[in-house]
């Protein structure tokens, strides 16, 4: 069966312009500096961010546990929200490779920390507590159902932290479906952060890469924290080609995500025992849709969110469930079309109606 697959927009394949880009793209020894495809896609991404320098690393966490190594030491500490991808999806590596402390605030729905919160948390120098070193946010913020979060909050945070010596990273995972949601340039956002890391992989639709980007200085120091974490790699243009076909091609089609989110949203909050949660007025959506299954309010209170995304299977459509939560998560990219959606949407209707 072919499936359409809404587990995530990690799931796109390189399409064959962009194979090609990769084919003939040319190369050299990355650990010496010497790969000028990825010296070019590292000076692109920094300067589509309003930052000095880059660095290509292999994943987004990789990146975001690179610059938590470059930015604080060993029992300092980071504050961050209790829904960051940070804190619950990258295998604790703060603590786990740069050990550092994590300190947890409470997200906001719209993916934001409530500034009197962050300062609050922020330590006083006192030897019986960690250093507060750094404060990291997210934007789009993933489990804050995709949120795009604006220049303003990022820059009055910025502010508040540097006020008090920290730094401040930004994880921007999808930091380009915020700026197109947001109609702004992704360097608005990033203006007053020290650091921010950037998926190629996602909605961008390049197979491997994130770029992590700050001052120069930053960056030769993330630099020598890439290599520790085993990141160093060499003829690595073949795949930084893909992600400089990314930036020239598919930035400004995130809007066809987006719309197409919306549809999926609006057709969720029809059906009765389904309700969207990133799509709820509340917060100001992108390519990531979450719902809430209730199965009982329908008079099937055995129908789950992991029921539904077995049922789904056999209706050839991939969601992921969020377990006891009873939310789901589908979320649109370069491979669903508006065809796709539709037959998403049937296939609900048709798993909820099923005993
Ligand atoms: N997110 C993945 C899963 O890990 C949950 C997804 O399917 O959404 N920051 C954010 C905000 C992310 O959403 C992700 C990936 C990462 C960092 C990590 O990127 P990778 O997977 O490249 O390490």
């Amino acid at each position: 069966m072919e499936f359409i697959d809404l587990r995530s927009d990690t799931v796109t394949k390189p399409t064959d312009a962009m194979r090609e880009a990769m084919a003939s793209a040319v190369v050299g020894d990355d650990v010496y500096g010497e790969d000028p495809t990825v010296n070019r896609l590292q000076e692109m991404m920094a300067d589509l961010v309003g930052m000095e320098a880059g660095l290509f690393v292999a994943s987004g966490t990789m990146g975001n546990v690179v610059a938590i190594l470059t930015h604080a030491g060993r029992g300092d500490e980071m504050l961050l929200g209790h829904l960051a991808h940070t804190f619950l999806y990258e295998g604790g590596a703060s603590a786990g490779l740069a050990g550092v402390h994590p300190h947890i605030l409470q997200n906001e729905e719209d993916g934001t920390i409530d500034l009197d919160a962050i300062e609050e948390a922020i330590r006083p120098d006192n030897v019986h507590f960690p250093i507060s070193r750094l404060l990291c946010l997210e934007d789009t913020h993933n489990r804050c159902g995709g949120a795009a979060i604006g220049a303003d909050y990022l820059d009055a945070a910025a502010q508040l932290a540097h006020s008090h010596g920290m730094s401040v990273h930004l994880d921007g995972a999808r930091l380009f479906n915020a700026a197109i949601a947001l109609g702004v340039a992704a360097s608005e956002l990033t203006r007053n952060v020290d650091s921010v890391m950037i998926c190629l992989s996602k909605g961008l639709g390049a197979p491997v890469g994130s770029v992590l980007c700050g001052t120069r200085t930053f960056i030769d120091r993330a630099l020598r924290m890439r290599k520790i974490v085993g990141g160093g790699m060499r003829q690595a243009g073949i795949i930084a080609a893909a992600g400089i076909y990314a930036l020239e091609n598919n930035v400004e089609r995130l809007t066809e995500d987006h719309a197409n989110a919306a549809r999926l949203a609006a057709g969720i909050d029809a059906i009765p025992g389904l309700s969207c949660t990133s799509h709820d007025g509340s917060k100001i959506p992108t390519n990531l849709v979450y719902f809430t299954v209730d199965g009982a309010s329908i008079g099937n209170p055995a129908l789950d969110a992991n029921l539904l995304s077995q049922r789904l299977r056999e209706h050839g459509i991939l969601a992921n469930s969020l377990g006891s939560s009873n939310q789901m998560r589908m979320v649109t990219h370069i491979g669903i079309d508006g065809g796709d959606i539709e037959q998403a949407i049937t296939a609900l209707r048709s798993s909820l109606e099923e005993t």
